[in-house]
């Protein structure tokens, strides 16, 4: 069986284990990525678009930041359509000037693996039966194969679990030592992605009776749109014509009137769920972003929340190898997951707000309708919409 040692291990090869492996080396702590799929599959999901002020200084520090700079947009502010009206929330004037960031998910893993690529970073892709081992002790190790088939062992003194929803690493920690919580909700988002100029040049989050729709962007020439379906829908049911059929009855008239459409060049339906596993910590495995935590869309967090458990991480095994300070990791977990929780109360909040929810009674119905109407008529509201949304402090 083949052998490395390394400092870290990291699990994963999505934007948090990138961030990781890379913040890390530029301090002179040395990682091992480890990740599923091939390079190209990674970068073939489109997944979020919005980033707060501080992944983008993650991105910065990281030194992956000058293309995002050029090309991402700055937004300052989005829209809440309803019954023909058009509400902006003015992210920046209710917030003292912040801002969030459009710069799609995969072009940040793009720059992110070029960056490990130009460092010499230890990314292996395609890993399979990654499996972690004495996780309880201080002296962990992974073991996986490559391609041929081939065994490998990489010793460490940490794993980061930073393997997604369906990763291994969660469940690898015993189960009478970690607690989960969760919410499912009673449909999806059907996304497509489309060479089209965007419907408005910044976001809409519509609600409309039929069920909510999103007309998000990554460019001024490439649109992002999602449409509320159930979850029994496949992509099969819908056809590029149905989808712009039923986005156009969900939205404005003027909005509807001048949307652009063309062929998708993606399509794809993700569940809505929340989701929370504490503590983010089993001796010396730490999790982190969609492996410890999953949001619904609506409030565009799981990327950001992600981001946050990177900072606190990245921070903590400084602190650790460049100081002997082991007080960031031991609060590791306690630390992300108070900013954790206030992610999942928004994004619940969010989404509670503006989808249809086919089993609510009338008198739901009513409150969710003079919830909307209260969030825009009191600024004191639309501050917590807007300070959420531009993201809390770390
Ligand atoms: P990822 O991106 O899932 O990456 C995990 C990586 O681990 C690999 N992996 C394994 N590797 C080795 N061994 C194993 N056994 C493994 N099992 C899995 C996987 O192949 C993968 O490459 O998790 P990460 O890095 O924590 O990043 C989280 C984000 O991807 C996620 O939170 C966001 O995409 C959520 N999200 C949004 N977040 C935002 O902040 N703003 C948004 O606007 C936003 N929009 C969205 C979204 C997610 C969406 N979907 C599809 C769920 C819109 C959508 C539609
Ligand atoms: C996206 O552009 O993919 C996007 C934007 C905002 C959200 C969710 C997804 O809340």
């Amino acid at each position: 069986m083949a052998r490395l040692k390394t400092q870290v291990v990291i699990i994963g090869g999505g934007p948090s284990g990138l961030l990781l492996s890379q913040l890390l080396d530029l301090k002179g702590i040395d990682s091992v990525l480890l990740e599923k799929h091939s390079r190209d599959h990674v970068l073939a999901r489109i997944r979020a678009g919005v980033l707060e002020h501080g992944f983008t200084e993650l991105m910065r520090e990281a030194g992956c930041g000058s293309r995002m700079d050029r090309e991402g947009e700055i937004h300052t502010g989005f829209f809440i359509a309803h019954n023909q009206i058009k509400d902006r929330i003015d992210l920046s004037g209710l917030t003292g000037g912040r801002t969030v960031m459009v710069y799609g998910q995969t072009e940040l893993t793009r720059d992110l693996y070029s960056a490990r690529d130009a460092r010499n970073g230890k990314v292996f892709h395609q890993a399979a039966a990654v499996t972690p081992h004495a996780i309880s002790g201080p002296t962990p190790y992974l073991t996986w194969q490559d391609t041929k088939g081939a065994a490998h062992r990489v010793d460490c003194d940490y794993i980061i679990g930073a393997d997604g929803f369906h990763g291994v690493s969660r469940a690898a920690i015993p189960k009478d030592r970690i607690r989960t919580f969760e919410k499912t909700y009673p449909f999806g988002w059907l996304g497509v992605l489309s060479r089209t100029k965007p419907a408005s040049p910044e976001l809409i989050y519509a609600r409309h009776a039929r069920g909510f729709a999103l007309c998000s962007l990554r460019s001024q020439v490439l649109s992002r749109y999602y449409i509320q379906v159930p979850l029994s829908d496949s992509v099969a049911d819908w056809s590029d014509q149905a989808f712009w059929n039923e986005l156009r009855r969900r939205l404005p008239v003027d909005v509807a009137g001048a949307l652009q459409t063309g062929p998708s060049i993606e399509k794809s339906i993700a569940p809505l769920r929340s989701f929370v596993a504490e503590p983010m910590r089993y001796g010396t495995l730490f999790l982190a972003g969609d492996a410890a935590h999953i949001v619904p869309p609506t409030g565009a967090r799981g990327l950001n929340s992600a981001a946050s458990d990177i900072h606190y991480l990245y921070h903590a095994l400084c602190d650790h190898y460049l100081q002997g300070d082991d007080r960031g990791l031991d609060s590791y977990s306690d630390r992300a997951l108070a900013r954790v929780w206030k992610a999942q109360r928004f994004s619940w909040w969010m989404t509670s707000l503006l989808h249809r929810f086919p089993d609510n009674s009338p008198y739901e119905q009513h409150l969710q309708q003079t919830e909307l109407d209260y969030l825009l008529s009191s600024k004191a509201a639309r501050t917590t919409l807007a300070e959420n949304y531009v993201g809390l402090p770390y």
